[in-house]
């Protein structure tokens, strides 16, 4: 039962002190951006940059978020007028926050045309996206035209997915006489800026011959490296943190301490000043993004797989397994981190200790779950590209192996009865491959393997690699998840 007052504007003031008060309460701006996928993550990072931007300059940015389907968070937050709290929580840090820039949030489904008005308004001068892998619809780096809702949006001229919402609004702002605009992606792939601007691009042709080239000439697409662990919302920490504050806040979040972005310095005009809260605006992303994708996002999957088959709800409780810590330490100092260039800013032991640790924070419990969803898309960025290279210098991806392993077993579990739960947009099409195979594991494996836009061409064909994933695929079935994780790590 819900006994406090709500947060609000009106109520604020009521607020314990710890949450503070934070400035610029309800302040429109001529200086907006719009931002696609107003999720927890984005609500717990990008906004909080400009909050604290706008905290430390006089100049003030206020953020338009969009939600292209559901309208849970702007029916969540619309009647708190869109304020919410972030904790950020470790053994050592329990900081609170309120967040008070997001001015507003459409709704897509509701009304697209709102969302495509708001892009092509005067005042917008950003676009930030969060709308994970698969709200990219690409492949290899480029239009999706067999997606099926990239496809509806060509034919009937209807408005789903990102890369129509976004032509049809610089189409609207050309056609107005509009300056251009720039357009950040944050999310978790390689290129992500250039791979937007390919599908933006490449949607544009099918509208109109002549908006190609005004995109070329007036809008940048920038690249960026976004890192920070938020769980997804849930009923006990909105208990929890409007415990904390005093006021229920049914749009609370929780974090880790840690954050950054690092961003391309490419904006066609001004942006908040991110650097104030600690973003680094950089030349080129590249380094930093694979660095990220391999050595973190690369590892949470590992472990999101390993701990779905140990039995194990949450990340921190399969990290605090030895024989796991041993295998990610393994995983992280012989394969991910040869197989890049590390930035020479970075200390690799250090940044590889501090990513171990971030896992372990059991304050900011993250589910094996969640960052298991999505496999088929995630796996080729944090994991096998990263193989295909160490194959290039000749060093044996073991723990790779295994991890791909595991997502198979995963897989083959669900496909065999549901033993694991897996939510991806190629399921249909993973069962296919899978369940002919489900006793013949040499024809499984092989099977997968030969999955163009999963696994980099030179990789199908690598039979030293294929051989190994079929053996930790293997003994997976007759040894314990320990045993193989000990086998693996002490090769
Ligand atoms: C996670 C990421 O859910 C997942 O797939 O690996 O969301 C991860 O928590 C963030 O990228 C950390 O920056």
């Amino acid at each position: 039962m819900m006994t406090q007052p709500r947060l609000n504007k009106a109520n604020l003031t009521q607020a314990k002190a710890a949450l503070g008060q934070p400035s610029s309460v309800g302040k429109r701006s001529d200086n907006k951006i719009v931002h696609i996928g107003i999720g927890a993550f984005s609500r717990a990072h990008q906004a909080l940059y400009t909050q604290i931007a706008n905290d430390k300059t006089q100049d003030y940015w206020s953020i338009v978020g969009v939600s292209l389907r559901s309208p849970g968070v702007r029916d969540t937050l619309k009647p708190q007028d869109y304020l919410y709290t972030i904790k950020e929580r470790s053994l050592n840090e329990d900081n609170l926050r309120c967040i008070s820039c997001l001015e507003d949030i459409l709704v897509g489904s509701e009304n697209a045309q709102a969302v495509i008005d708001q892009i092509a308004d005067e005042s917008t001068k950003i676009v930030t996206v969060t709308v994970t892998e698969k709200g990219y619809c690409q492949k290899n780096q480029r239009l999706d035209t067999s997606n099926s809702a990239v496809t509806a949006d060509i034919e009937s001229g209807s408005c789903t997915s990102l890369p129509a919402y976004l032509a049809r609004a610089l189409l609207a702002r050309k056609e107005a006489g509009l300056a251009g605009i720039t357009i950040v992606s944050c999310d978790n792939l390689p290129n992500n800026g250039e791979i937007l601007q390919n599908v933006v691009t490449d949607f544009a042709d099918t509208l109109q011959a002549e908006l190609r080239n005004w995109i070329d000439d007036n809008v940048r697409f920038c690249s960026t490296m976004v890192d920070r662990i938020v769980p997804a919302a849930t009923e006990q920490l909105v208990q929890e943190i409007s415990t904390d504050i005093g006021l229920y806040d049914a749009g609370a979040l929780l974090c880790e301490p840690y954050k950054q972005w690092v961003i391309e310095d490419n904006f066609l005009s001004s942006r908040p000043a991110w650097e104030e809260a600690g973003a680094l605006l950089v030349k080129d992303v590249a380094a930093y993004e694979k660095l990220k994708l391999r050595m973190l996002n690369g590892c949470h999957s590992a472990l999101a797989y390993i701990g779905s088959l140990l039995g194990d709800e949450f990340i921190h409780q399969t990290i605090a397994r030895p024989e796991v810590e041993a295998f990610i330490a393994r995983l992280m100092g012989s394969e991910q981190s040869k197989s890049l260039q590390v930035p020479s800013d970075i200390d690799i032991e250090q940044y590889s200790g501090a990513v171990i640790e971030r896992f372990k924070n059991k304050y900011v419990p993250y589910r094996n779950a969640q960052v298991a969803t999505d496999g088929s898309l995630k796996l080729p960025q944090r994991l096998l590209f990263s193989a295909n290279d160490l194959r290039e210098k000749n060093i044996t991806p073991h723990c790779i192996a295994l991890a791909v392993a595991a997502w198979l077993q995963c897989l083959v579990g669900f496909a065999a009865g549901g033993s694991y739960s897996v939510s991806d947009p190629n399921l249909e099409r993973l069962e296919a491959i899978i369940t002919p195979h489900l006793q013949d594991s040499t024809a499984l494996v092989s099977a997968m393997m030969s999955q163009s836009g999963i696994f980099p061409e030179s990789l199908q064909k690598d039979e030293v690699f294929e051989s190994l994933v079929l053996e930790c695929f293997q003994s997976l079935q007759t040894l314990g998840v320990a045993e193989v994780l000990a086998n693996v790590t002490a090769r």
